[in-house]
């Protein structure tokens, strides 16, 4: 007997065809974990969107009808939301074809809610998204994304969200918090004078008393909210160590509050906030980052497990290479701008071929509801055929795999690498607010400074 024939006797897939279909539909059936998503829960009322007008007012969207269209940021800014989706749908589905990545999606979303892809205007998809009930909208959503839970991005100082957490008993299991960390990282110098409002006392000079107040404040929000990990985007310039309240904050509380309380701690590093920001939330840009921060994050604390994604194509090898070398450091995802077939084949190769199945290969950073059928769908499809790849390969050595392998080697990526990484998907109490918190929570009525993240 050959060894393919043994192989096959143990149910091995020596045919091609068979095995690309099979891989097509396990990646396609596997629920997913969407590990770093902005949707909120039903229960976050106006703050979790969907809908056509809010799909069309996408940033990625933006952007791009400001290139195809004779008018300044500022008069786009000028419009309502309804004048802005009219003008992006006219604009890059009507008189353009939606060729990007972000204008295909749009198109994914509408067919497969089975709304006219062609339409001259909005009147249908308007109709269609006013008659829905958002409760029953999420059940159909996450089944046509085959999305099992999505993690929402949280965010301690903002009063609107903080409200919801301080009254709401039972917030949709299916969404879980991280507890972002950006205003405390990355904004130390406002955000002193609001954690004493809060009524914690802090002082921008970095002190032990301080970095306890933090801390303490970090703890009454790691209870409230239950969060999967903590996360942090961090700027292309980004080093570690360095002298700055970045630096101080990261080692006084971030770091230790990830140990204390048995944390991953995402980073999302090389974003240039604010580039032109007369786009305001579309003004973000990327930049090329320095991973050896990372690494020594990663050596200096190994008992914090990292998960980390950068947003430079560039960086993308020394990351694989960095986690080669360190078993608390995690690679995730294709971010923003690398949320591109062609870029997430490249990395999803990259990946596999240097770290096999021990990285989680994609989030959608959806912040619109429906779009969670357009970036699992393409990227699904990018991950199939890269996988196949793989797989056919290995075959040409003389390795055939089983559908239970190929099971089995998706679900590690889609799922198991972070339930393991954060230790299991954690429980909220959902038996009010007071068993939510402990301590009431202060919040001064403030109007929510507007971020990108
Ligand atoms: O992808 C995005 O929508 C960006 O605007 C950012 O929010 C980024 O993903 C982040 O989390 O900072
Ligand atoms: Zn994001």
């Amino acid at each position: 007997m050959t060894i393919m024939e043994k192989l096959v006797e143990r149910g091995a897939l020596p045919d091609v065809a068979q095995l690309r279909r099979e891989v097509a539909e396990v990646v396609k059936t596997t629920p997913v974990i969407d590990i770093h998503t902005h949707l909120l829960a039903p229960e976050f009322g106006e703050m979790s969107l969907f809908g056509i007008d809010e799909l069309l007012t996408y940033h990625y969207l933006i952007v791009e009808t400001l290139r195809s269209r004779n008018i300044t940021a500022e008069q786009f800014w000028d419009m309502n939301m309804s004048e802005q989706a009219d003008l992006v749908w006219k604009t890059l589905f009507v008189e353009n074809t939606p060729l990007s990545e972000a204008t295909r999606g749009v198109v994914t979303v509408l067919s497969a809610l089975g709304l006219d892809t062609g339409a001259p205007d909005l009147s249908e998809a308007r109709a269609f998204f006013r008659s829905r009930s958002l409760a029953e909208h999420v059940n159909v959503v996450l089944d046509l994304a085959c999305v099992s839970d999505v993690v929402m991005t949280n965010d301690p100082f903002s009063t609107q969200e903080v409200k919801v957490w301080e009254t709401c008993t039972d917030i949709d299991k299916r969404f879980h918090a991280t507890l972002r960390m950006d205003r405390l990282v990355n904004d130390w110098e406002h955000t002193v004078p609001r954690l004493n409002q809060l009524g914690y006392q802090v002082e921008a000079r970095g002190s032990a008393k301080s970095a306890a107040e933090v801390r303490r404040f970090l703890g009454k929000w790691i209870a409230t909210m239950r969060p999967v990990c903590m996360a942090v985007s961090l700027p292309a310039e980004f080093k570690f160590p360095d002298n700055d309240s970045r630096d101080w904050v990261l080692r006084e509380v971030a770091l230790p509050a990830a140990q204390e309380h048995g944390l991953a701690l995402a980073v999302m590093v090389g974003v240039r906030r604010g580039v032109n920001p007369a786009l305001r939330v579309a003004g973000d840009g990327a930049g090329r980052a320095d991973v050896t921060s990372l690494e020594r994050m990663c050596a200096e604390y190994p008992d914090v497990r990292f998960l980390a994604t950068f947003l430079s194509r560039e960086n993308q090898h020394e990351l694989c290479v960095a986690a080669r070398k360190f078993s608390n450091l995690m690679p995730f995802g294709c971010w923003w701008f690398l949320n591109n077939p062609s870029i997430i084949t490249e990395i999803t190769r990259e990946r596999l071929e240097l770290l096999g199945t021990s990285f989680i290969p994609q989030h959608s950073d959806a912040r619109i509801l429906e779009q969670l059928i357009y970036k699992w769908g393409h990227s699904r499809d990018v991950i199939a055929e890269t996988l196949c790849e793989s797989y056919e390969r290995l075959l040409q050595s003389g390795r055939a795999v089983t559908r239970q392998e190929i099971e089995r080697d998706v679900t590690r990526m889609l799922r198991g690498n972070f339930l393991e990484w954060i230790g299991g998907l954690p429980t909220r109490p959902s038996t009010g607010p007071a068993a939510l918190t402990a301590e009431k929570v202060r919040q001064p009525e403030e109007p929510d400074v507007v971020t990108t993240y």
